[in-house]
């Protein structure tokens, strides 16, 4: 008997599926592939059930005779193992992102005479509204808050990119390119001080004070669900970070950064340029266990920020920071630097791993922007922030729209660059 698979990538079994089973049925047995959780994440769709549980979940339908765990987005692995004679899916893939992903399988089946079949996507109210319930709860502050937790053990490296506004983090969900052949997409959200402070036209300074930047929060949470990481500055008082720990919590904010200085805090881009002091190990050991004390959830994480390259006092002061600051409770460390050239960030890296291989590490490269993904993750890297990227861009492109029509004194000119206003409605979805 010939064998049809058709691979699911859902949580929630609704009619779209079910009429894709029964497509199925007409061509062989059913197999059905359960998309892995590490291939599902760079898919745009995170999984708010176990892959364990999925695969249940399918085999219990009717009709279904064998799941098998699809580990590669590309199906190459799938058409490897059962090179099945019919490949099942909704015809919604012959348009977007998902085309590259159709324009590959149908090369692969080529090559062991395979047929692909699109089957009309089923979109009516109920599947608009399952499809939006699932969002809805990822977006809920339980589901959220775990997600980086839940990322750091599925990928190697975790993506997080600079939104401090309800549109910066639409980009920041909604963004997926192809690249070789395969989709990708940033896994979570820094709310980066400077970002936030910037956006209000103020310094970076933590004179935005937490209200404020818990309004920042509010806005993204609103339209987005995937994981934020705050930059909680110093922190401030101890007295005020624990009820600061507990509001991010509540909030559904995976983790909170704080760094090791103590007084006015100025950005660290400026270095030592600018007055900055740097808190004693013991001031911020005493602040991190106070977080963890105060933390309610087992999902939050306090990641510790060391401050020691940035104010040139050497890679065994990070060191011995880092490794107390982990005693003291920290879930993780950022080690931050502003030279161009990543070494100090690596050996920093590399002899930390050399005595702590699990405590996730954070980087920023900002100034060091010619290393890539991989080779920080080869040097135990688990977190990558691009911290303030968006900002960067969106503001000379503002500028420059402002300078053009006062120049010609009309919009014309400035048209040409923008997006049309269209385009953006299509981002901004209206219920
Ligand atoms: C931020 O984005 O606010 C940061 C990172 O703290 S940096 O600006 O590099 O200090
Ligand atoms: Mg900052």
């Amino acid at each position: 008997m010939k064998s049809a698979y058709t691979c699911f990538c859902t949580d929630v079994i609704h009619e779209g599926h079910l009429n894709i089973i029964n497509e199925a049925k007409k061509y062989g047995r059913v197999i059905v592939g359960a998309l892995s959780d590490r291939a599902l994440i760079r898919y745009n769709k995170f999984p708010t059930v176990s892959q364990e549980d999925r695969v249940k979940l399918y085999r219990s339908l009717e009709g279904v005779e064998d799941v098998v765990i699809q580990d590669d987005m590309l199906y190459d692995d799938v058409i490897a193992l059962i090179q099945p004679d019919y490949i099942i899916h909704g015809d919604n893939w012959q348009t977007g992102p998902e085309k590259t992903i159709r324009d590959h399988v149908e090369k692969l089946v080529k090559n062991y005479s395979g047929q692909l079949i699109d089957v009309p996507y089923t979109y009516n109210e109920t599947v608009r509204k399952i499809d939006l319930q699932l969002r809805e709860k990822l977006a809920m502050p339980e589901y959220r808050r775990k997600r980086l937790r839940s990322l750091l053990a599925m990928t190697p490296i975790v993506k997080a990119l600079e939104a401090h506004s309800g549109l910066t983090g639409l980009i920041v969900e909604k963004t997926v390119v192809e690249r070789d052949g395969r989709l990708d997409q940033f896994d979570a959200m820094w709310i980066s001080s400077l970002c936030d402070s910037t956006a209000k036209g103020k310094p970076d300074i933590e004179l935005v004070d937490m209200t404020s930047r818990f309004r920042t929060i509010d806005d993204i949470t609103e339209v987005t669900t995937k994981p934020i990481i705050f930059d909680g500055d110093t922190g401030g008082l101890t007295e005020h970070f624990v009820y600061t720990v507990r509001s991010l919590e509540k909030m559904g904010v995976s983790a909170v950064i704080i760094e090791d200085k103590k007084g006015l805090k100025k950005n660290s881009l400026f270095g030592t340029e600018v007055e900055q002091t740097q808190a004693t190990i013991e001031e911020m050991s005493a602040k991190i266990a106070a977080g963890k004390k105060a933390q309610l959830t087992d999902d939050f994480m306090i990641i510790a920020r060391i401050e020691s390259l940035i104010l040139e006092k050497g890679t065994e002061d990070a060191l011995t920071r880092a490794f107390a600051f982990t005693q003291a409770g920290a879930d993780g460390i950022m080690i931050h630097s502003r030279k161009k050239d990543p070494a100090e960030i690596l050996e920093f890296c590399d002899r930390f791993r050399e005595k702590d291989t699990k405590t996730p590490l954070v980087v920023v490269p900002t100034s060091f922007n010619e290393i890539t993904e991989e080779e920080l993750a080869a040097h135990g890297v688990n977190i990558v922030i691009y911290a303030n990227h968006l900002t960067r861009s969106a503001f000379p492109a503002m500028q420059k729209t402002a300078e053009d029509i006062l120049k010609y004194h009309r919009a014309k000119e400035a048209d040409e660059r923008l997006m049309p206003i269209g385009d953006i409605i299509t981002l901004i979805e209206e219920l």
